[in-house]
């Protein structure tokens, strides 16, 4: 009783009274649940949000600069060896893990599982995301005898989903004692006037963003269990990227060689249109600037050569040691709003954690080389497309 007193208080403080009448309509279980979850709720940050939603975020343009990108391509033979062995070995002494954001809700796919268990038409029988993603990670253990620890970041709604999956495929063949699970955290969707929403007998929550991956690790003790391995690099990359090349040691040594905390890789942006975060600089830190935040001028900037000033785009391919992610892991990302079907969504953005760190590296590599992404049923960045990318380099 002393829950329900203390859920219906903070209901009324916050002018959440539809959640209140609605709550004497549940039964004694989903009355008990619903409590739950507005005691979890922290109302002062949603409150703040909905509130935010009301101002005009213009990105502050002055503060933008472009930050410089080394092109993977273009290094000279010898150094990449010498980058080579550096990263080797990172990987043979364990010191190296893969975190794979797998908590994403897959809308735009209008696939109803979680991404991951999408199945490609590849190969014979075809083959599923998350067993491409296996195939590249299995590539360490056949160059170096390691399979590399490997964290994958699932919801609350696809957590147990995710792991039934693994266990039915049986890891892919991959070391299943090397593979953990962890989910992020939620946050509620509101109504355009600042309202929790029921949902199933529920309030409705949502994933807080792939930013909610520090927090995770950290709550989740994965930073822990990562610490107590000795792990000291963490690759942390997308689910629906399935040419992502997690095994990537000149990407490791030449992090290492610029002595930096946090490095991402990046293709040239296909055109000024094309839906992708841009890396930049605000305020002198790293950063990026995403595809749906990007001002007009930013968008076509070009430079003397014609080339796009903003033209490193964001794949999703990260790479940070484990001092950077537990310190950014204790800041509060900005919440960034998106509208989904006319409902307000909040979530933090993985990179908005880098301007925690001075510095960082930029590493370009061939789009076709290592970016296939799955983020529509059809047209760009759909199955189709991703197929038609990898078979060229795999079949
Ligand atoms: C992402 C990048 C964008 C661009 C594009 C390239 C972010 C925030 N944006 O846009 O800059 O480069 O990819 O393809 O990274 N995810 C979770 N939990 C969540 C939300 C997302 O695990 O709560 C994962 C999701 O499964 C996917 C990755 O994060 O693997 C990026 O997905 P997204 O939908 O957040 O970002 P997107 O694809 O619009």
């Amino acid at each position: 009783m002393r829950n329900q007193k203390l859920a219906e208080e903070k209901l009324n403080t916050y002018h959440q009274e539809s959640i209140l009448n609605y709550l004497d309509q549940l039964d004694d279980r989903q009355k008990q649940e619903m409590i739950n979850q507005i005691l979890q709720i922290d109302f002062e940050q949603i409150t703040k949000l909905y509130e935010d939603t009301k101002k005009t975020k213009k990105i502050n343009a002055d503060q933008i600069t472009p930050i410089e990108s080394i092109d993977k391509e273009k290094i000279d033979p010898k150094e990449k060896e010498a980058l080579q062995k550096i990263g080797e070995q990172i990987i043979k002494k364990d010191e190296y893990a893969v975190v794979t954001m797998a908590g994403g809700q897959g809308t735009r796919l209008g696939f109803k599982g979680p991404k991951g268990t999408f199945k490609l038409d590849i190969g014979q029988n075809g083959k599923y995301i998350f067993e491409i993603l296996t195939d590249h990670l299995k590539k360490s253990k056949k160059l170096y005898n390691i399979y590399p620890y490997w964290y994958i970041m699932t919801s609350q709604e696809n957590n147990q989903q995710t792991i039934d999956f693994f266990e039915k495929h049986n890891y892919f063949g991959y070391d299943k004692n090397r593979v953990k699970f962890f989910k992020q955290g939620i946050l509620p969707m509101l109504t355009q006037e600042g309202k929790l929403v029921i949902e199933n007998n529920k309030i409705k929550t949502a994933s807080d963003g792939n930013g909610g991956v520090y927090e995770a690790l950290k709550k989740e003790k994965m930073l822990e269990d990562m610490k107590s391995k000795n792990v000291k690099w963490v690759y942390i990359c997308g689910v629906d990227n399935i040419m992502v090349n997690p095994i990537d040691p000149i990407f490791i040594g030449l992090t290492i060689k610029h002595h930096m905390q946090i490095a991402s890789k990046s293709v040239m942006k296909a055109c000024p249109e094309e839906k992708v975060g841009v890396f930049c600089r605000r305020d002198g830190k790293p950063s990026i600037v995403e595809y749906i935040e990007l001002s007009e001028k930013m968008r076509i900037e070009c430079n003397k050569m014609g080339d796009l000033v903003y033209g490193d785009a964001n794949i999703v391919s990260h790479l940070l040691t484990v001092e950077a992610i537990e310190k950014i892991s204790h800041k509060n990302l900005k919440c960034h709003l998106a509208i989904k079907n006319n409902l307000y969504k909040f979530e933090t953005f993985i990179f908005d954690g880098f301007q925690y760190l001075d510095d960082m590296l930029v590493m370009r590599i061939k789009r076709e080389e290592e970016f296939a992404p799955i983020k529509n049923k059809e047209g760009v960045d759909s199955p189709e497309t991703a197929k038609e990318i990898y078979e060229k380099k795999f079949s």
